[in-house]
């Protein structure tokens, strides 16, 4: 029985109802509410009719076809299930329940680690039941719209998940007929499982195919759209739309137009980002092939040299759903840094490790993609106000024409400019970062100020006069595109790009900064930098005129000019609901507070420690930590601090 076929208007306009993508659901366990409750509310109970167990419902999860999706939970057995709940009211035609039932057929003979576990099902007087496995990390559809790319070893790891399972629907004669991010399911290990198999079908000889179209717009591949019917090719073609997305952020054929869509899916006409790999240009294209012959198999993707030679994690951290990881497989002699930043922030500089060359070479291509003019289309800026100020025209608009000259480059270790020391390995830095970070943890001192002081009214006087610090002054977080960009209060500004490098321009505009790593810096006169950093430095400069023109200083505070100042990088930044949060290889830490624009810095000028108080007034007190922790702060700033401890020691899982 053929099911179903419909078109859906577009892969990432479902109907998930969450709001935020990136909390996952609670665990499964949670206790079952108690009689009397569901006895005021009767449809919070569900009863199979014939093996007489008790399921509780908990929250909407979502809506799809004929379905409303819920959270169950066995009463008995205290185990959460995925539901999917259809009204007989919605399948009161034959056609239609016979559509549900092949679903529930097909779908419950399927026993694959990668594909979502079909329980079981039952009917009541009102509803069909559908009972699947609970994923709580919800889809690829959620994390693609908190990350909008990801890491090529996080497709690898994703698309290795599904091509194990459509290799397995495939050698079935199964054709799942609407792949896409909405219907790879993450649980809580972080292990994709393939569902919804309400499009799927047996596959029939080519002179009895359906030649009807199923699946979603942007995936349907030319065949489809042409009535040729939907054979295991087509399932690659999505595949490779899917690969294409998660590489570049958007759908290969997406247009705001469905039928120009179509018109660019049956002349295979999409466009590959230069910042794409060399294996990864050629896998897509390879997939893309009008012809579904000439598409590559599901073993000869797995044996292209994008999976044979790129690293594959055997696991993501959870926090890849919002964040990008780090995938560095272990590597003692370089990891005292990334463990301090992990300590304090549980995220990490997405580093994977590469060869000098590689690296320049990704460059070029990060570089090539920046100057898309694409660039700022979709680009919503908050200020360090928290206001969306309106999008960007395109940077080379503002930009002046970038010097081409390359110049020997000048290296010298970032630690040595923190310290003065004359070590120039990472293990410098590391142990600068050990020295201010670890053993002066921003953890244990607040901790100790915060259980010593006193009750206190108000703060106590602040210092007179201090030694003046770089703090950041205005920031635009891009990160959905491109990282993080920061004015300094010297007027430097810095990028963290989100493939971990960082660059500087200094104040005056005359040197550009460059760090590959943190223990790798680069200094290039503004008019000789290197053809493969002119994207960047133009990036650079444009968001430097850019902040000065349009933003607005974050507080009162002065600052040392910049020729007196050490090479300072932001090392890691961190939002949460209610403030930003940024560590700087010098140890300081700053923390904005997005509703009333407060901020809170600890810096660390010697081996004491200082804490500047940014009011809503947006002037600033300095103390010295060890006064406030004898003499107590007022309850505003008592608050910051107990927040920001909690921030950290949530993030550090201390
Ligand atoms: O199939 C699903 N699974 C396995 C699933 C569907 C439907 C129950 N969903 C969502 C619910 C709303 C849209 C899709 C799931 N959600 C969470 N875990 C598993």
């Amino acid at each position: 029985m053929e099911p179903a076929c419909y078109l859906q208007p577009h892969p990432f306009h479902g109907s998930l109802r969450d709001s935020d993508p990136y909390k996952p659901f609670p665990a499964a366990g949670a206790a079952p509410p108690k009689p009397s409750r569901a006895a005021a509310e009767p449809t919070r109970i569900i009863a199979d009719p014939v093996t007489g167990r008790f399921y509780c419902k908990g929250r909407l999860l979502g809506k799809g076809g004929f379905a409303r999706c819920y959270e169950m939970t066995d009463v008995a057995s205290n185990k959460m299930y995925a539901v999917k709940v259809i009204p007989h009211s919605r399948v009161a035609k034959p056609h239609q329940r016979e559509k549900v039932m092949n679903e529930i057929k097909l779908h419950r003979d399927l026993h694959h680690k990668h594909i979502v576990k079909f329980s079981h099902y039952f009917e009541d007087s009102e509803n069909i039941y559908i009972f699947l496995e609970h994923c709580s990390r919800k889809s690829l559809a959620h994390i693609w719209k908190a990350r909008h790319t990801l890491l090529e070893p996080e497709v690898r790891y994703y698309l290795k998940q599904i091509m194990s399972a459509l290799k397995y629907l495939h050698l079935k004669g199964i054709l799942h007929r609407d792949l896409k991010l909405g219907n790879f399911f993450v649980n809580d290990n972080m292990e994709l499982k393939v569902g919804d198999f309400g499009l799927a079908a047996q596959q029939e000889p080519a002179d009895q195919k359906k030649k009807t179209i199923c699946g979603t717009p942007n995936y349907l591949a030319p065949e489809v759209l042409y009535r040729q019917g939907h054979g295991p090719e087509s399932d690659v073609w999505s595949l490779g739309c899917v690969l294409y997305t998660l590489l570049c952020g958007n759908p290969p054929f997406e247009t705001s137009d469905l039928k120009e869509t179509y018109r660019c899916i049956k002349q295979v006409e999409y466009t590959l980002p230069a910042f794409l790999s060399a294996p990864a240009k050629q896998l897509i294209t390879s997939i893309l092939k009008r012809n579904p012959r000439d598409r590559l198999t599901l073993e000869e993707i797995l044996d292209h040299e994008f999976f044979t030679k790129g690293y594959t994690p055997v696991k993501l951290p959870p926090s890849s759903c919002v964040m990008v990881p780090e995938l560095n497989p272990p590597n003692p002699a370089k990891s005292l840094l990334a463990k301090v930043t992990k300590t304090l922030f549980g995220k990490k500089k997405p580093q994977v490790k590469k060869g000098p060359s590689e690296e320049k070479d990704d460059l070029s291509k990060l570089v090539a993609g920046l100057m898309k003019t694409s660039i700022c289309r979709q680009m919503s800026y908050k200020t360090v106000e928290g206001n969306e100020v309106s999008p960007l025209a395109s940077p080379s608009a503002n930009g002046s024409p970038v010097e081409t000259l390359a110049e020997e480059t000048s290296r010298k270790s970032v630690s040595r400019s923190i310290r003065g020391t004359a070590a120039s390995s990472c293990e410098a830095l590391d142990e600068c970062l050990m020295a201010s970070v670890v053993t002066d943890s921003a953890i244990g001192l607040l901790k100790d100020c915060l259980a010593s002081m006193p009750p206190a009214e108000r703060n106590p006087a602040s210092l007179a006069c201090h030694e003046h610090f770089a703090w950041v002054s205005k920031w635009v977080d891009y990160s959905n595109k491109y990282g993080f960009v920061y004015q300094l209060s010297n007027h430097r500004l810095g990028v963290l790009f989100n493939d971990g490098t960082h660059m500087a321009l200094s104040a005056d505009h005359k040197m550009v900064h460059y760090n590959p790593t943190n223990s790798k810096h680069f200094t290039f006169s503004t008019s000789a930098v290197p053809e493969q950093l002119q994207g960047r430095t133009s990036i650079l400069r444009y968001f430097a005129s850019y902040m000065e023109q349009h933003l607005m200083k974050g507080g009162d505070l002065p600052s040392m000019e910049e020729t007196e100042q050490l090479m300072v990088l932001l090392l890691q930044w961190v939002k949460t609901d209610q403030a930003l949060l940024m560590l700087f290889s010098n140890g300081t830490l700053q923390v904005n507070f997005y509703n009333d624009h407060t901020k809170v810095i600890l810096s660390r000028p010697d081996s004491s420690c200082l804490l500047t108080y940014v009011n809503k007034a947006r002037n600033s007190y300095t103390y010295k930590l060890s006064t406030l922790r004898e003499l107590g702060c007022s309850p505003e700033l008592h608050s910051c601090l107990k927040y920001i401890l909690k921030l950290l020691q949530e993030r550090t899982g201390a």
